[in-house]
């Protein structure tokens, strides 16, 4: 694993091998901990800028407003910290993991007064899922765990503790010898894969699960949905069974670590004809454009280091 030098955490810089917790620390036992993904890129002109990063941040409070977890900082000094760590560590393209969890000044379940811990990491982290599957695309498999019931986790926040579910259908998929999974809500239609969000092309139309299939509201997603709009290809978010992905013309999946990653292939089922499709690279193109700055209509999405 890539490392950097220093890591923030509850406010200052220590040095990345003394990021370190107590094994008491109550999210290592119960999983009530948020955290976000963020990515920065550098542009032509060798700026490095971090995508969304406001969105990110905004979703890590909501996150831990969801779960209780009050965050002893404003927003504006973690955006100020995410920018300094990437800064600090002279990272010119990187992955950032913020993550708020709770310490260990408490024992069993009841989180009341509790400390709140604030890391963010920063690290040089290339394609997630594998050289080639930009250009070439993955293998998925629907998955044998279904994806959380939104009364049982709420499925808005992104939380630690959800990935148990995550890391299940992507293990199971892996050794099955896939890329990737993909699960099903607790009625059965398609909701996200381990990590991303999911978009098919049908008919002409790209289509995408409706948020009240427990996915998380992804903030790639949105900006898909954003440049859809711009580039008059039509979205449309809706319930979506399992064998409307077989039949598909183009798949593809969007997240921060995943970025836009083709499918070829469904369950063992070629996706037409087995190649990054036309519209997933016309999607592909602009969404790296717009990371790389080169987009100057989509600036606003853009935070300079
Ligand atoms: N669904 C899930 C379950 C998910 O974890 C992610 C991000 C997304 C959708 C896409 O969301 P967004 O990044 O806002 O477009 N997954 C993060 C964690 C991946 C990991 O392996 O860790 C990410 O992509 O950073």
């Amino acid at each position: 694993m890539e490392k950097a030098d220093k890591i923030w955490l509850d406010g200052n810089l220590v040095p990345w091998h003394e990021a370190n917790v107590h094994v008491l620390t109550h999210t290592l036992h119960y999983g009530l901990g948020v955290f976000e993904g963020i990515r920065c890129y550098q542009t032509k002109r060798k700026k490095s800028v971090v995508f969304r990063l406001q969105e990110h941040v905004d979703r890590l409070f909501n996150s831990a407003k969801i779960l209780g977890i009050e965050i002893p900082f404003a927003p504006k000094d973690i955006h100020q910290a995410i920018l300094k760590t990437i800064a600090v560590n002279k990272l010119e393209e990187c992955y950032i993991r913020p993550i708020a969890f709770l310490g260990d000044n408490v024992r069993g379940l009841n989180p009341e007064g509790i400390d709140v811990r604030v890391a963010i990491a920063a690290w040089p982290w290339g394609t997630y899922l594998g050289e080639e599957s930009l250009t070439k695309g993955i293998r998925v498999k629907i998955s044998s765990f279904t994806r959380h019931h939104v009364n049982i986790t709420m499925t808005r926040a992104k939380a630690c503790g959800y990935y148990i579910n995550s890391i299940l259908a992507k293990a199971e998929a892996v050794q099955d010898g896939y890329d990737e999974a993909i699960l099903l809500d607790t009625n059965g239609f398609v909701s996200e894969g381990s990590g991303e969000n999911i978009f098919f092309l049908s008919k002409g139309v790209l289509r995408t699960p409706s948020l009240s299939c427990a996915n998380l509201e992804g903030i790639t997603r949105d900006a898909v949905i954003e440049i859809c709009k711009a580039l008059k290809i039509n979205v449309q978010e809706g319930q979506i069974t399992r064998d409307e992905l077989y039949t598909a013309e183009e798949i593809f999946l969007t997240g921060t670590a995943a970025e836009i990653t083709p499918v070829r292939e469904v369950d063992n089922r070629t996706i037409g004809n087995g190649k990054k499709g036309k519209v997933t690279d016309q999607v592909q193109n602009a969404f790296f454009d717009i990371v790389r700055g080169n987009n100057p209509k989509y600036k606003k999405w853009l935070t300079e280091v």
